[in-house]
């Protein structure tokens, strides 16, 4: 086949991937001018007006003006990473995607998480649902799992989406609040549908205010299908199991942490990578029949429900690494298009409503955000394995097709030469399966999508009674924040269907009446607890915990060496933080370099304390609101705090009263490394938190 890359070698083939900026010493203009200046722009003159003729000024200044694109709709806020899919069981019998075939097998992939309300700039740590999507760049083309770290969703039907996220968002007329669902808009939609009202439990529970990325759960949410080599088709969900355990912090913890470090996700995410501690994420799913499906008090293809863990047991099928931070943040984050359209042979879609609504939109969103029908060719985008098509065209086209054909069918040639692909019988085959036929074309919601409490109740039933605190805490906060009376009335009233003693709690905690009951479409079923669905109930692991030592001078080094090992030794890691940012000199002269000035770095950012103080430190601290706030912080998080004898005077001032999570250093030095992934809950009785 003649071509032009054989006369110009070094011209790149732009298949997607190869698109990078080739290098070279010389600075140069977009389209390879050798700049002689890179400091002073063209004038008449060395005070005379600048001259249009700069080209080198202009094409710079041009570039730059068109640097962002538009933000995504939802989950502006996100970071990402590439990594790598193992399949550690494989499911032939399952599933005939070649990700599945061999135990071993392994692909690339890359991960966004994302906050869902708030706009690209806003923080971190806001009460909200979390993106979680991974894009498989398998053998047979790209698998998006586009999930959240919540099983479940709002709403049933994806025509609600648009005002589900209108209420959300900020409000329309005064463009605030940012990144909160505190406030009335959003509060009046969902009081007016039922159906979000289990998600609500999810949304106000601590699952919305994760400790780490490393540590959340992600789910694929709807019910997608599993297919084998012969077409038998199974239900799945898809579940990510963090194996650093999900943990979460508490409310007045994440609003201190978006004051101290808005970027406290990313940061986490990113320093643990850096320093080679990769997080990992096993795949389980939860496999059922139709006839499983049809015997359930909920229907499976409605995005509001779960399948419980007790019902349906996860199985393990493959892990995830994430090992490698992006180059380029815009390029591969903020140009990544997931597409759960993006299925691969082997896996297919159910007809939950939601879902199917989806296939829609994010191929379409993806034009405006990333202005041409040819996004897939920028790199983080496009598949590794073969493509081949006669799509052809379109603005920013980077590849260059070769051949005379670009139709199908053809009789230029055999397949693969001028002629160009052809499809195969190997290639994506949906699920044939008959669809209701007798079924009327109507605008309806299916009857059995009409239960929108039981799971809700089911979800309170099974929070410990500290979680179940949190709730109610949270719910309060919220309604507290709504301003009209009757949006307020109308959310108690539905939370009086989840349950009457929460109601009770939410009305109390807010000093209001309970309104009467809104009436359910359908009973509300006392469902068994479900443990899977608690936090609490789950071990933590200690590794990818931070410890923050808080030393002054004369402090004992040895004390702050063993905390350092036997936190390492646990997988955790430590920051030093002083009075000065230059560090402190430690008893016996020793200068010990501090990473953090106590201001800069409160006790939200760590999992636990420890204060490694002189007599005279403690004194000096007593006088410092930022020490003080440092300690009394700890104590009100419930974090454990270890303590050398000089810092007694410093944690009486703070309030701290002892308990078996108040350590003495150094016996406790491997007790407090033991509490970094626990709290002393008993505390929270003792400390009224502002809710
Ligand atoms: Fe999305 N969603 N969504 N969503 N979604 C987008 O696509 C949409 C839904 C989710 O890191 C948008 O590329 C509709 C459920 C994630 O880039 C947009 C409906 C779940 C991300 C869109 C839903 C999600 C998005 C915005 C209801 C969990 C971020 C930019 C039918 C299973 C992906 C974009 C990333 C992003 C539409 C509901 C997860 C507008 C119409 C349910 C993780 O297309």
């Amino acid at each position: 086949m003649a071509s032009n890359q054989e006369t110009a070698p070094d011209i790149p083939k732009g298949t997607g991937g190869e698109t990078q900026q080739r290098g070279g010493d010389i600075l140069t203009t977009n389209h390879g001018v050798p700049v002689s200046d890179n400091q002073n722009s063209l004038k008449a003159g060395p005070r005379g007006p600048t001259l249009l003729e700069d080209f080198v000024l202009r094409e710079k200044i041009f570039h730059f003006d068109h640097e962002r694109i538009p933000e995504r709709i939802v989950h502006a806020r996100g970071t990402g990473a590439h990594g790598t899919f193992e399949c550690t069981e494989a499911i032939p019998e399952l599933s005939r995607s070649s990700l599945f075939q061999k135990k071993g097998a392994k692909v690339p992939v890359f991960v966004r998480f994302s906050t869902v309300a708030g706009s690209k700039g806003s923080k971190d740590t806001p009460r909200d649902v979390r993106g979680f999507a991974v894009k498989f760049y398998t053998q047979e083309g790209n698998w998006d799992l586009v999930g959240n770290n919540i099983p479940v969703f709002f709403i049933q039907d994806a025509i609600k989406f648009p005002d589900l996220v209108h209420a959300v968002k900020p409000e329309a007329d005064r463009g605030f609040p940012q990144a909160a669902s505190a406030h009335d808009t959003f509060w009046d939609f969902i009081s007016l549908m039922p159906e979000s009202m289990h998600m609500i439990m999810w949304a106000m529970s601590d699952r919305a205010l994760p400790r780490s990325l490393r540590m959340m759960e992600g789910f694929g949410v709807h019910t997608f299908r599993l297919v084998n080599a012969e077409g038998e088709a199974t239900f799945v969900k898809f579940h990510w199991r963090p194996r650093l355990g999900v943990q979460s912090t508490l409310w007045d913890e994440a609003v201190k942490i978006s004051g101290a470090d808005p970027d406290y996700h990313r940061r986490d995410l990113f320093d643990a990578i850096k320093a080679g501690d990769f997080p990992e994420w096993d795949l389980g799913i939860q496999v059922f029949d139709e006839a499983f499906a049809d015997a359930q008090p909920y229907d499976v293809l409605d995005a509001t429900k779960l399948i419980p863990e007790e019902d349906v047991p996860l199985r393990i099928i493959g892990r995830m690494v994430l090992d490698r931070w992006p180059d380029n943040f815009f390029a591969e984050t903020e140009q990544v298009a997931f597409l759960p359209t993006n299925i691969v042979p082997g896996i297919d879609f159910s007809n939950d409503p939601l879902l199917q609504g989806r296939l829609f939109s994010y191929l379409d969103t993806q034009k405006s955000r990333l202005g041409t029908t040819n996004f897939h060719q920028i790199p983080v985008n496009a598949p590794k394995c073969p493509m081949h098509n006669f799509q052809r065209d379109g603005m920013m086209q980077t590849m260059v097709p070769q051949g005379r054909a670009n139709y199908e069918p053809n009789s230029l040639s055999e397949a693969g030469e001028d002629g160009g692909p052809r499809a195969s019988d190997q290639g994506f085959v949906s699920v044939a399966r008959f669809e209701e036929p007798a079924a009327e074309k109507r605008r309806v919601r299916s009857e059995s999508f009409a239960d929108h409490f039981s799971q809700a109740r089911m979800f309170f039933a099974s929070q410990t009674e500290v979680e179940q605190g949190h709730i109610v805490a949270a719910l309060v906060f919220e309604l507290s924040k709504v301003q009209l009376p009757h949006v307020r009335e109308r959310a108690l009233a539905q939370l009086r269907n989840v349950g009457e003693d929460l109601a009770a709690r939410v009305a109390d905690g807010l000093g209001v009446a309970l309104p009467p009951a809104m009436p359910p479409a359908k009973p509300v079923l006392d469902l068994p607890v479900s443990s899977a669905l608690s936090i609490l109930k789950k071990t933590a692991p200690l590794t990818g915990r931070c410890l923050g030592i808080l030393v002054t001078d004369g402090a004992e080094g040895e004390v702050v060496a063993a905390l350092k090992s036997a936190a390492t030794e646990a997988g955790a890691s430590v920051k030093i933080i002083a009075p000065k940012v230059g560090g402190v000199t430690l008893k016996g002269g020793k200068h010990l370099p501090a990473d953090e000035k106590i201001d800069g770095a409160p006790s939200v950012l760590f999992d636990a304390v420890a204060l490694v103080l002189s007599d005279a430190g403690a004194q000096m601290l007593q006088g410092e609101k930022a020490a003080l706030d440092f300690v009394s912080d700890a104590y009100a998080h419930c974090k454990a705090i270890g303590h050398s004898p000089g810092a007694q005077a410093l944690l009486e001032k703070a309030g701290v009263t002892a308990d078996k999570s108040v350590i003495a250093l150094p016996d406790g030095v491997k007790s407090l490394v033991a509490l970094l992934s626990s709290r002393e809950w008993s505390r929270e009785k003792k400390v009224k938190l502002p809710v």
